[in-house]
């Protein structure tokens, strides 16, 4: 059950709401505004300047091939991540991935051991369709995604085609939470986009069971 707010030491709004978003077989949920605007703000700041992030590489069709955003792993000591061949060993937390991994398992009431930054520079960086389905992430994972800075459209597209697409726009400031059998019926993508649009950072919370 989420907690009454506001909490104290916690960053979070006491103007949050959250709304259950309706999807088949799959849960989805989103508070929105998470933080107040300042701490917002500050907060997209900070991360820019003080991630290290860093440009992966794909193999695509035999060709070392530089994936279109930038990303960044951080987490517990032995929560190690990879996929599509890229091996992400954990930086440790900063001061402000601490700080907001508390907020955002206090309103979640869920557990994360790691986060996943991606950093879109521009309308050209994206991520394709993709599960967050791998073994070390669990039966059932639980992602808690927030998105700071540009509005970017989020898709999902149900694995054997039985729903229409949902096209989601995740503002500045949005905690979007997927749980339940989502990861396992459903991809996910940000297209890019044509339109002149500035840098989004997304966090992607996770739980990493060895
Ligand atoms: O940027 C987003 O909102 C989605 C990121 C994503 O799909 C991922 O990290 O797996």
């Amino acid at each position: 059950m989420a907690p009454s707010l506001p909490i104290e030491g916690s960053l979070f709004e006491a103007q949050t709401v959250k709304s259950d978003i309706p999807i088949e077989d799959g849960t989805l949920c989103l508070w929105q505004p998470l933080l107040s605007s300042d701490e917002s703000e500050t907060l997209f700041a900070q991360l820019s300047s003080t991630l290290n992030w860093r440009q992966d590489e794909m193999m695509i069709a035999g060709k070392r091939t530089p994936i279109p955003r930038l990303q960044a792993w951080y987490g517990d000591a032995g929560s190690q991540y990879g996929y599509s061949g890229i091996a992400l060993p954990p930086l440790s937390w900063t001061k402000a991935l601490l700080q907001i991994k508390q907020t955002i398992e206090t309103i979640t009431q869920q557990r994360f051991n790691s986060v996943l930054a991606n950093y879109y520079r521009n309308g050209q960086d994206s991520v394709s369709w993709h599960q967050d389905n791998e073994p070390e992430l669990g039966q059932n994972p639980i992602i808690a995604s927030l998105s700071l800075g540009e509005t970017r459209q989020f898709q999902l597209r149900h694995t054997k085609g039985k729903y229409p697409t949902i096209k989601l726009n995740l503002p500045h400031n949005t905690l979007l939470l997927m749980s339940g059998s989502t990861q396992k019926n459903w991809q996910h993508q940000i297209p890019k986009t044509k339109k002149a649009v500035g840098p989004r950072i997304n966090l992607t919370f996770r739980l990493i069971q060895n």
